[in-house]
C-alpha cells in the first residue's frame, strides 16, 4: 500500500514508542521521588501518534509541540539523553537545563519547542510554513512544517485563522490532530458539538483523514500522504488521530473523570500491543523482546548519566540571539 512503512522502519517505530512508554514510567517515580520540579504531562498510551506522524520528516524539516511532547521529541529524532537532562534540569539537557520537559527544543533536529501555551504551536509552525515556502522556491527545497496539537488546542482562535491562511496560501504545513479525547478533565463533548473535528478541512478546503490513533501503521500513512502534497507545492492537510491518554493529565491529576470502562477498552489497544502483533507475522517474539529490552536500557542508562550530571550555572548575561536562529 502507498506510503506503507517498511519492516524495518516499523521496528524502528516500535522501539522509539518503547522508549517513550518506559520513560514515561520511569519519570511518574522520580517525580514521586521528589527528582523533577512541576507536574509531568505523560502521554502513554498515545505514543503511535507523536512517533508515527514524525517517522518520515527529515531533520531539516519544522515541527512545533505542546505540553505532552515527548513522543514528538523522540519522534524528531533529538537524543533520550539530552531530552531527559533537560526534564531533570540538568546542564547537559537539549536546553541547558533551562527549559524543562513542556518547553525542549533542538534547531538541529528541526524540533522548535513544546509550548505551554495550548494552541501556541500551531500558528507557529503555518509562520513557519511561510518562511519554508519562500525558501523551497528559492533554493528549489521541500522542506514542510508540522504542528501536533490536541483536541483542546483546535477549540482556540488561532487554530482557525491558522488554517485559513494555510489553505489560501498553500503552505507546506501539515496539522496533526491528536485527539486524546480530553482537553485538561473536560470531555470533548463539553467542547465540541462534533465529535470528528476531521470535518473541519472541507471548510478551508484542504484534505482531512482520521485514523486510529493507536495503530502506528495508519497513522504514519496518512500523515506521509499528507507530507508528500505539501512537499509538492499543493499544501496543508489536517490528519486526525483518535487515540487516549490512558494515565491523568500530569503527575498532579487526582483522576475520576475518565470511566473504568473507557481505560479498560482503551489499554486493550494499546499501541505498543497492536504493534508488536502486527509485527508478529515477519519478525520473531526474540528479535521483538531484543527491541523491548534494548529500548529500555537505553532510557535507563539515559537516566542514570542525567541523574549523576550537573546542575546549570548561573548566567548573568541574555543570550545573544533566540534559540531557534537558524533553524529555517
Ligand atoms: C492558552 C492556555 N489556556 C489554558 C491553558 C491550561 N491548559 C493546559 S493543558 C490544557 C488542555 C489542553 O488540551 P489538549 O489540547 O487536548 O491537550 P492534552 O492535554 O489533551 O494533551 C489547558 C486548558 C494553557 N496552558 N494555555
Ligand atoms: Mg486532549
Amino acid at each position: 500500500m502507498r506510503n506503507s512503512p517498511t519492516i524495518d522502519e516499523q521496528i524502528e517505530m516500535l522501539r522509539r514508542m518503547i522508549a517513550v512508554r518506559h520513560l514515561e514510567e520511569r519519570l511518574g517515580e522520580l517525580h514521586k521521588a521528589g527528582k523533577t520540579r512541576g507536574p509531568i504531562h505523560r502521554c502513554d498510551g498515545q505514543e503511535a501518534v507523536g512517533i508515527g506522524a514524525t517517522a518520515m520528516l527529515d531533520a531539516a524539516d519544522l515541527l512545533t509541540s505542546t505540553h505532552r511532547g515527548h513522543a514528538h521529541y523522540v519522534g524528531k529524532g533529538v537524543g533520550l539523553h539530552p531530552i531527559i537532562a533537560e526534564i531533570l534540569g540538568r546542564s547537559t539537557g537539549a536546553c541547558a537545563g533551562r527549559a524543562g520537559h513542556m518547553l525542549i527544543a533542538d534547531a538541529a533536529n528541526g524540533l522548535l519547542g513544546g509550548n505551554a501555551i495550548v494552541g501556541g504551536g500551531i500558528p507557529a509552525a503555518t509562520g513557519f510554513a511561510v518562511s519554508l515556502q519562500m525558501r523551497n522556491r528559492a533554493d528549489g527545497g521541500a522542506r514542510v512544517a508540522m504542528c501536533l496539537f490536541g483536541d483542546g488546542a483546535a477549540q482556540t482562535g488561532i487554530c482557525h485563522e491558522s488554517m485559513n491562511i494555510a489553505a489560501l496560501w498553500k503552505l507546506p504545513v501539515v496539522f496533526v490532530l491528536e485527539h486524546n479525547q480530553y482537553g485538561l478533565t473536560a470531555h470533548h463533548s463539553t467542547q465540541s458539538s462534533v465529535p470528528d473535528l476531521v470535518v473541519r478541512a472541507a471548510g478551508y478546503g484542504m484534505p482531512g483523514e482520521s485514523v486510529d490513533g493507536n495503530d502506528i501503521t495508519a497513522v504514519y500513512r496518512a500523515v506521509a500522504t499528507a507530507v508528500d502534497r505539501a512537499r509538492r507545492g499543493e499544501g496543508p492537510s489536517l490528519i486526525e488521530a483518535k487515540t487516549y491518554r490512558i494515565v491523568g493529565f500530569s503527575t498532579s491529576d487526582v483522576g475520576g473523570y475518565q470511566s473504568a470502562d473507557d481505560l479498560a477498552a482503551w489499554r486493550e489497544r494499546d499501541p505498543i500491543v497492536l504493534a508488536r502483533r502486527s509485527l508478529a507475522a515477519s519478525v520473531s517474539p526474540a528479535q521483538l523482546d531484543a527491541v523491548d529490552a534494548e529500548a529500555r536500557a537505553a532510557v535507563d542508562a539515559a537516566v542514570e548519566q542525567a541523574l549523576a550530571d550537573p546542575l546549570p550555572g548561573f548566567v548573568d548575561h541574555a543570550p545573544s540571539a533566540p534559540y531557534y536562529a537558524g533553524a529555517v
